[in-house]
């Protein structure tokens, strides 16, 4: 096995008496239609023929119990006839029911919803229950999506590389279209088995050509293929897009010739693909041109495009991460939209990453999400492993995805989780959702590390569901990726489930974050980043409070504001994110800060090194090059996560002066250099010896 299936691999189901009551369960596939309707069909014919290890045929009609029949009250006169259009109605084109019913003589199994794409997801959540090998004798699943936009985002460029891609180059091959290649069916298959519905396929950091009119002729049978599986194509627009493609002087919003060349460009887009989902943008950020430029506000950029787009039914996301340096780097987003809010089109989104600075892998939520009661909002998140570890370390984001999800913004009171804003419910939005910057590359399993797929496939489905558990969303990818084996399914679980806190317990503890070097942002560069983490002599952390700090804490609700601002309420684990604290600043725990550090590191390798053992320990359950393959990136997570460990140790020891207390280690590792830090040092040393602290030295 190669991963390349991903976890679509319905290999047949290996526990005898499931099988044999899968095959009673499920026989024919009823004829279901065109497009997405045959994309749902071909699936089931796909998935059942593999899980039951029998080839599943295609009936006009139903002739046998077991017979699956799929569509809307519009496409299938049985689905008319027992699903009442009300129920369907009130669950949404992208909703579905699955579930038994008596046609004739025969007992049928109806996927059914009020619109195409809810076929199809309603074909792939059947199909979830035979490779998680549930039950199916009372099947009755009724659902619809919390968040409506779901959006997978690449960062791939003209060139084929791809920012901020560990897994080869572009899936996308751009100078080869309009020819479709196979794997673009996979991918797309892959996308809506998880619910995405929309994907923006070139980079934020946009390349104007992507608007070019011999370019949007070539993505049209790209738009096609996607299509088919329920996927609007979108596009990452460059906002001097007009001087740079048509030589105008000025991209300015107020310029009557600029807003002409939009429109005309929107009316152009849309006459070779109907259904193009809209622009993505990246403006005043980070070197890009935007509306700033000419004096004007994002707002005023947005609805410049949003009134191009607006006629077609597209939609314009704007993104909010702006930034101009560490000191002010978790305020300038909220300081700069914040104060336009109820200013953005009816079709524009304002896009927000999941916290304040920058993908971390532990930072608050980001004080936007709930301040933006006028304003279309939706959720950034990364799915390529940027700051995590990229292709070499296991971590898995769902738990951190949850955090967030769950966090309670406060916005419009008490219970305003970012779900609730992000989804839609919370306020009277038009348009939401999540996007996913996207991990997927050229590599024959997809992402590189097979590991990281679970990403990708929790990120869908917890866009679907943010209610659902990170135990019940890993357990289903392991048991589709892997199989249903016990221990491989308690293990493999585990082990996700644990990742995220042991990276970060190597990596940045206590939330200090963004340690790691300049360009790659794979190895550590801890010195290099201290204007970020603010380390010197007196202690640690970045004080972000009202009171003597930056004064983020106070753009959170006040009910928030207070739990972050006082040093007594804000959570260890975001300790050094709002706050600058001696070392010896005792935890909840009752260490100091400064130990709290150095057994992080340590735990953490030891951590990583038991991930690999539990990898190793799996040889039997997983095929062999799968194994292999994976147990090679965690030889080299162990590796890695030693030198992040003696950086960072090193580091820490040289700033605090303070010793582990683990002494026999520093010395071991300093020998002589300890000798002269603690000769030269002004500040008094603490030695702890066990748990208890023996004072100053
Ligand atoms: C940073 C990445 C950079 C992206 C930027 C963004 O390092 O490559 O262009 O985010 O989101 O995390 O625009």
């Amino acid at each position: 096995e190669d991963g390349h299936e991903l976890w679509l691999r319905y290999r047949q189901v290996d526990e005898p008496r499931l099988l044999a009551s899968y095959r009673r369960a499920f026989t024919q596939v009823v004829k279901a239609g065109d497009g997405v309707l045959a994309s749902a069909q071909a699936e089931l014919v796909r998935g059942l023929s593999g899980l039951l290890g029998r080839s599943i045929g295609v009936v006009d009609a139903p002739t046998r119990s077991g017979a699956v029949v799929l569509g809307t009250p519009e496409s299938s006169p049985i689905v008319r006839s027992h699903c009442p259009a009300a129920e369907l109605e009130k669950l949404g084109p992208e909703g579905y029911v699955v579930r038994r019913a008596r046609v004739g003589k025969v007992d049928v199994v109806l996927v059914a919803s009020a619109g195409e794409r809810g076929v199809l997801y309603g074909a792939f959540h059947l199909l979830r229950l035979l490779q998680t090998q549930r039950g199916v004798e009372k099947l009755n699943v009724a659902e619809r999506p919390a968040n409506p936009l779901r959006l997978a985002n690449h960062w791939d460029n003209l060139d084929g590389s791809v920012e901020r891609g560990y897994s080869g180059t572009s899936i996308f091959h751009w100078y080869d279209l309009p020819e479709i290649k196979p794997h673009y069916v996979e991918y797309a298959r892959a996308m809506a088995s998880v619910g995405i519905n929309a994907t923006v396929v070139n980079n934020v950091n946009a390349n104007a050509e992507f608007l070019s009119s011999e370019m949007i002729e070539k993505l049209a049978p790209l738009a096609d293929t996607l299509r088919a599986w329920g996927i609007k194509l979108q596009l990452s627009a460059n906002f001097a897009s007009p001087m740079v493609l048509d030589g105008l002087e000025t991209a300015d919003p107020f310029d009557p010739a600029v807003r002409t060349w939009w429109r005309d460009k929107a009316t152009e887009i849309y006459t070779h693909i109907p259904d193009f989902g809209g622009f993505l943008v990246k403006a005043n950020s980070e070197g890009q041109p935007g509306p700033v430029d000419y004096g004007r506000t994002h707002a005023d950029g947005a609805n410049l495009l949003a009134e191009a787009l607006e006629p077609h039914g597209g939609i314009v996301i704007w993104r909010a991460f702006v930034w101009h340096g560490p000191e002010t780097w978790a305020d300038e987003a909220f300081e700069t939209f914040q104060p336009l809010d109820g200013e953005f089109a009816a079709n524009a989104l304002v896009q927000i990453k999941n916290g304040p600075i920058d993908f971390q892998v532990r930072e608050p939520a980001h004080p936007l999400f709930g301040a933006l009661p006028r304003t279309n909002s939706m959720m950034e998140l990364q799915v390529t492993q940027e700051y995590t570890g990229q292709s070499t370390h296991l971590c898995y984001a769902v738990p951190l995805w949850k955090e967030v999800y769950d966090f309670d913004t406060h916005g419009a009171g008490p219970g305003t989780t970012v779900a609730s804003v992000v989804g839609g419910t919370a306020f009277d939005y038009g348009h939401s959702g999540v996007a996913g910057v996207m991990n997927f590359g050229s590599s024959t399993n997809w992402t590189g590390h097979h590991l990281a797929a679970a990403n990708t496939h929790g990120f869908g489905r917890l866009a679907w569901n943010p209610q659902l558990s990170a135990e019940q969303i890993a357990d289903e990818w392991v048991r589709s990726t892997f199989g249903s084996h016990r221990s491989l399914v308690t293990v493999l679980t585990g082990m996700l489930l644990h990742s995220r806190e042991i990276y970060e317990s190597y990596n940045s503890p206590l939330g200090a974050g963004f340690v790691q070097g300049g360009g790659d942002h794979l190895d550590p560069c801890v010195r290099c980043n201290e204007p970020w983490h603010q380390s010197d002599a007196s202690g640690v952390g970045f004080d972000r409070t009202v009171a003597t700090g930056t004064g983020t804490t106070g753009h959170y609700f006040p009910a928030v504001t207070s739990v972050f601002e006082s040093l007594d309420t804000c959570p260890d684990e975001l300790l050094l994110f709002f706050h600058h604290v001696p070392y010896t600043h005792r935890l909840r725990s009752g260490k100091t800060v400064i130990q709290h550090i150095y057994d992080s590191h340590f735990s953490g390798l030891e951590n990583a090194s038991r991930l690999r053992s539990l990898w190793q320990g799996l040889r039997r359950q997983v095929d062999p090059r799968r194994h292999r393959e994976v147990l090679a990136r965690f030889d080299r997570q162990v590796d890695h996560a030693r030198q992040w460990r003696d950086t960072l140790v090193t580091y820490w020891f040289e700033k605090s002066r303070i010793l582990d207390r683990r002494r026999s280690w520093v010395q071991a590792q300093f020998g002589p250099m300890w000798t002269v830090l603690h000769e030269s040092s002004p500040a008094p040393m603490e030695l702890t010896v066990g748990n208890a602290t023996s004072g100053a030295l």
